[in-house]
Order: structure tokens, then C-alpha cells, then sequence
């Protein structure tokens, strides 16, 4: 009997419950109404008296020592189903996951900063626009193309209502509420109904840039874009005009800058010419002024344009335009610059 007792106190130091029914099964097993601690009290009646003494004694610490043991672990497992479950706390805590800008984002700023040191100040605008503001006020002849609902989406039952194909709507809201001088690049979200592909998405980000005053010539035009070219792309960058038409000036240039891939010695990027196509360019037309109050007699400016998805192609040497549109963390996060 006494070794009965020692092997079941034995038992009780070394066991342990993982939930709280195996635990509750352990102290009936022990402590219930026909409990194996229980019976042996039952059977102290029956031990010969010179062992009473012992019997008793071992009797009474097996039986403290399992209560003790089922106090500790249900204090164990009640601190365990407090704690959220599957997180260690004592692990030290990881970092932040910092996000990054969009590189479109990244090259917008960059070339809004360019210009404010030379003076220009940013506009904005609707992206809704009416058909005045997006074409008309620029020279659109009325059977324009681009008026066209294959190339520019209207806003269903209003046909004089229409995402904005350029923010030079924007420019043209400058002039009618600004007097010369005014220096403005106006960067913005635009669109257009063209099939998706590597080269053309029905959204994108322009920059267009508008300085009028009096005596601003093609020379300031040029020289101001150098400066761009060569804050934007480095030092060694050099540009080249050629003529080109836009209804809303006249004349009217595209650029090209050195390839900044290949540095002009020719590659797969600028087709071997060592010339990349960066934007379009030109003084901005008589008609245009005078429709939103400006003296073309006393006036001149030059205007441009450039698409932020390709400058931030030629940027990070992204060969999809696709990707800036995804948003695909793969993508966004090697841009880290
Ligand atoms: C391009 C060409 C251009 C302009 C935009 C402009 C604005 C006003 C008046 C006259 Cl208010 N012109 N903007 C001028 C020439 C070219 O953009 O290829 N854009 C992506």
C-alpha cells in the first residue's frame, strides 16, 4: 500500500496537461468520489495500526501534492488561453516595411523641382473637362480627329463632357484667370481610348509645361528644355529638335535627347539612332492666346508636353508600360532609389 502511494505521488510530480479536460480527467482520476486519493482514504479503516501513522502521513501528501499539481496547471494553461494564440511575445519585435513612391510619382517631382528653380509654379485641374477647355480653346478645327469618340472618351449621354486628353486644358484655365508673365507646368493624370499594350496604356501622366510673356522666343523654348534635359539625364545630355504640328502652336518641334542607355553610340532602346524621343514642343499658337484673353500682339510663349510613363521608362529601364499600371509589389519594390 505505502508503495502504491509513493508510486502514485511519482505520477502527480510528473504530470502535466496540455488542455484543460486532460486535467480535469487527471483530478477525478485522483481527487473524485471513487478517485484512486479517495479510495485510499476509505481503505485507512482496514491498515494495521502500527502503520496508521506512516499510512496516514504519506496518504495526506500524496493528496496535497495532487492538488498542488492541478493548481499550478490550470494556472498554466489559464495564462496560456489569455495570450493570442500562435505568437511567441518574448521574440523581439520585427521592423517596419517601409512603402516606396510609385516611379511615375518619383519622376513627376523630380521634374516639377527642375522647373521651379527656373521659376515655374504647378496648376491643376479638372479631369472631367468640357470639350472648350480640352480642344476648342487650343486650335481643334471642329472635325478634328481626336475629337473623335475612337480616340477620346466621353462621358456617356454628354457629348460635351470628356476625360481630358492633355492638361493643357489646364493651361488654357492658367491663361483665362492669370495675366502675363505666367510660368506654369501643369502635371496630371490624362486619357485616352487606345488598345493597351508594351507602348500605349488609355491612361497616363503628362507633364506640359506654358511660359507667356512679352518676347519670349524659340530661343528661350530651346534653352529652357536643355537645361531640363541636362538636369534630368546628366551633364553630358544634348538635344536635338525637329519640326513637327500640334494645332495649339506654331511652330511646333519634337525633342530628342542622347540616348541615355547607350550614350549616343546606338542600342536596342533608340533603334541605333542614338537619339531618344522625349516630348513635343513649339510656340504657342496666335488663335490659342486670343481665345482665352491674351493679346497675341502684345504676347508670345512657347508650350510643351512630355508623357511621365516614358521618361520613367527611360529612368529605371522598364521596357513594359503595362507595369506602372499593375501595381505589383515584385515591380514597385525594385524601384527603391
Ligand atoms: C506631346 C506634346 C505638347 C503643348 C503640349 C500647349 C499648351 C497650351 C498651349 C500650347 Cl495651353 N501648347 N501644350 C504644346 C506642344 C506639345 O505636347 O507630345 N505631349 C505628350
Amino acid at each position: 500500500m505505502i508503495e502504491k502511494i509513493e508510486n502514485l505521488i511519482s505520477q502527480a510530480e510528473s504530470f502535466n496537461a496540455q488542455t484543460a479536460d486532460e486535467l480535469e480527467q487527471f483530478r477525478v482520476r485522483m481527487l473524485g468520489k471513487k478517485g484512486e486519493v479517495t479510495e485510499l482514504f476509505n481503505q485507512f479503516k482496514n491498515v494495521a495500526a502500527e502503520q496508521k501513522k506512516e499510512f496516514g502521513q504519506k496518504l495526506n501528501q500524496l493528496k496535497n501534492q495532487v492538488q498542488d499539481r492541478v493548481n499550478e496547471l490550470k494556472a498554466k494553461l489559464e495564462a496560456h488561453e489569455s495570450a493570442p494564440t500562435g505568437m511567441d511575445l518574448s521574440l523581439p519585435p520585427g521592423g517596419f516595411a517601409l512603402g516606396t513612391r510609385h516611379p511615375v510619382n518619383k519622376v513627376m517631382n523630380e521634374i516639377i523641382e527642375i522647373f521651379a528653380r527656373l521659376g515655374f509654379t504647378v496648376s491643376e485641374g479638372p479631369e472631367v473637362e468640357d470639350d472648350y477647355h480640352n480642344f476648342s480653346a487650343l486650335n481643334f478645327a471642329p472635325e478634328h480627329p481626336a475629337r473623335d469618340m475612337q480616340d477620346t472618351f466621353f462621358v456617356a449621354g454628354r457629348p460635351d463632357t470628356l476625360l481630358r486628353t492633355h492638361t493643357s486644358s489646364v493651361q488654357v484655365r492658367t491663361m483665362e484667370g492669370q495675366k502675363p508673365p505666367i510660368r506654369t507646368i501643369s502635371p496630371g493624370r490624362v486619357f485616352r481610348n487606345e488598345a493597351i499594350s508594351a507602348r500605349a496604356h488609355c491612361i497616363f501622366h503628362q507633364v506640359e509645361g506654358l511660359y507667356v510673356d512679352k518676347r519670349v522666343s524659340f530661343a528661350d523654348l530651346k534653352q529652357t528644355l536643355l537645361y531640363f534635359a541636362k538636369e534630368f539625364f546628366g551633364p553630358g545630355a544634348a538635344i536635338r529638335m525637329r519640326p513637327s504640328y500640334f494645332p495649339f502652336t506654331e511652330p511646333s518641334a519634337e525633342v530628342d535627347i542622347t540616348c541615355s542607355i547607350c550614350s549616343g553610340k546606338g542600342c536596342n532602346v533608340c533603334k541605333h539612332t542614338g537619339w531618344l524621343e522625349i516630348l513635343g514642343c513649339g510656340m504657342v499658337h496666335p488663335n490659342v492666346l486670343e481665345a482665352s484673353g491674351i493679346d497675341s500682339q502684345t504676347y508670345t510663349g512657347f508650350a510643351f508636353g512630355m508623357g511621365m510613363e516614358r521618361i520613367a521608362m527611360l529612368r529605371y529601364g522598364i521596357n513594359d508600360l503595362r507595369h506602372f499600371f499593375e501595381n505589383d509589389l515584385r515591380f514597385l519594390k525594385q524601384i527603391t532609389d
